[in-house]
């Protein structure tokens, strides 16, 4: 099975139906295949090097070929989820999305419910903040409770190359499940994502400031609060409107009014096998 948009394919191996793991989870797996962006300093080195060339059409000045990169020039990035649950099956299926409005009764009465009803578990997450899991790969840490955070490299990039460059802040405090939850209590916590963030990415990697895209999403893939910074030339999935918030204006409208998210409505889009789209439905709300 396929599904996926972009460069981003993902394929799922299902098993047999009556196969199930001892835990009672299924065997299926995910496995997302990526090609990576070109590196430019290799770019010559696959004109020239021991690659493989087939003409397909000669027309004039123009010509097209099947170009065969060797091994080495033509990595595939493979992501694995084993065993998957049925979540994870269907986040990767292509589907049809719809868009909600979410004020904030909807929030509260139909959305808050559906997360608190639901085992989604972010054990990865804490493994990271824990050093379980990934310490070696943390760019940077603000080691405070409240208002620190553990900046990493995202899963969906493999640091070879900056132009999908994709880390994480995880917040500590694990008590923040997305921006509906945020106040002007936390602005100290988001002024310290937005600076050291930025600082160190400068540092580690040599990308400005003003060339990243720093924002959160809503709703996200995990409630556990979490900032993304992507390259700004990067058409990273999740960045278009109906999904990113950047963190610069989230702090200029907690700056306005501490209850900015219980106010306002909010956008996002819900595939149409979503349980959270039936609710919403059930409710009379699509
Ligand atoms: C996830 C959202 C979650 C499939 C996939 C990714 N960055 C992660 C575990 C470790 C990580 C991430 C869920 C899961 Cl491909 C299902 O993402 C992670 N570690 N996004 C890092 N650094």
């Amino acid at each position: 099975m396929l599904g996926g948009t972009g460069g981003r394919r993902s394929f799922l191996q299902r098993h047999s139906p009556g196969v199930t793991s001892p835990s009672g989870e299924g065997t299926d797996a995910v496995v997302i295949l990526e090609k990576t962006p070109f590196q430019e300093e290799k770019v010559l080195d696959l004109l020239k090097k021991h690659t493989k060339l087939e003409l397909q059409m000669h027309n004039d000045i123009y010509s097209t070929y099947h170009l065969y990169p060797p091994p080495e020039l033509s990595e595939i990035k493979t992501t694995v989820v084993y065993p998957a649950t049925e979540k994870h099956l269907q986040k990767y299926l292509r589907q049809e999305v719809h868009l909600i409005r979410e004020t904030w009764e909807d929030y509260k009465n139909i959305t808050l419910p559906f997360i608190q009803s639901q085992s989604f578990s972010i054990q990865w997450v804490y493994n990271i903040l824990e050093k379980k899991a990934e310490a070696d790969r943390i760019i940077h840490e603000n080691p405070d409770p409240c208002n620190g955070f553990v900046l990493v490299p995202d899963f969906k990039w493999n640091q070879t190359q900056l132009d999908d460059l994709y880390l994480i802040a995880l917040i500590h405090c694990r008590e923040i499940k997305s921006l509906r939850d945020l106040t002007a209590e936390h602005l100290p916590l988001l002024r310290n994502i937005l600076q050291e963030g930025k600082e160190a990415i400068t540092k580690c990697f040599g990308v400005p400031g003003s060339q990243l895209r720093i924002y959160l999403h809503y709703q996200p893939s995990y409630y556990h609060l979490h900032v993304h910074f992507t390259a700004l030339g990067y058409d990273a999935p999740g960045s278009s409107v109906e999904r990113a918030h950047l963190l610069a204006d989230v702090i200029d409208n907690l700056v306005l009014d501490s209850a900015y998210y219980q106010k306002r409505a909010l956008t996002f889009a819900l595939r149409a096998d979503e349980l959270l789209l039936k609710k919403f439905q059930e409710a009379g709300r699509v």
